[in-house]
């Protein structure tokens, strides 16, 4: 059988996911691929993680209004482990954009705007990395 990587990445069903009841569909979504969950927790993100992990959008207009939203309501974080997992994810969520997203994919399926889009994936090994090490301990994962 023909490999790839075996990868852990970072993945977060947003507030609106959360609050339209889609937690199950999506790790449903997440398990029928193949992923295994390592890490999975539903929690309020503060100001301050909220803040460190869009760091990258500090600059941007909508910054602020990004920061209200991720920390208004409860978020599902997950830990995700599999083959080629960061892309893979990435994939299965589609574009930012819904209305651009492919039919099929997560934002496609449950979203129409690019603010409130549902969930959330590392874009790379570095963000995985950087991201899992932000929102879990350690112990909390699985070996
Ligand atoms: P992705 O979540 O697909 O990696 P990023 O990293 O470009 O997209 O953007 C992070 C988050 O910022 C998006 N999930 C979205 O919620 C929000 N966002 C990105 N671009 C915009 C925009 N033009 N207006 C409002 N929110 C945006």
């Amino acid at each position: 059988m023909l490999r790839g990587s075996m990868e852990r990445t970072f993945a977060m069903i947003k507030p609106d996911g959360v609050r339209r009841g889609l937690t199950s569909e999506i790790l449903a979504r997440i398990q029928r691929k193949g992923y295994r969950v390592v890490g999975l927790k539903q929690m309020v993100i503060t100001r301050e993680t909220a803040e460190a992990h869009y760091g990258e959008h500090s600059e941007r207009p909508f910054f602020g209004e990004l920061v209200d939203f991720i920390t208004g309501g409860p978020v599902v974080a997950i830990a995700l482990e599999g083959e080629n997992a960061i892309a893979g994810w990435r994939s299965m969520m589609g574009a930012t954009n819904p209305a651009s997203a492919a039919p099929g994919t997560i934002r496609a399926d449950f979203a129409t705007t690019m603010g409130e889009n549902v969930t959330h994936g590392s874009d790379s090994s570095e963000s995985a990395a950087r991201e899992l090490g932000l929102f879990f301990a350690q112990g909390e994962l699985l070996d």
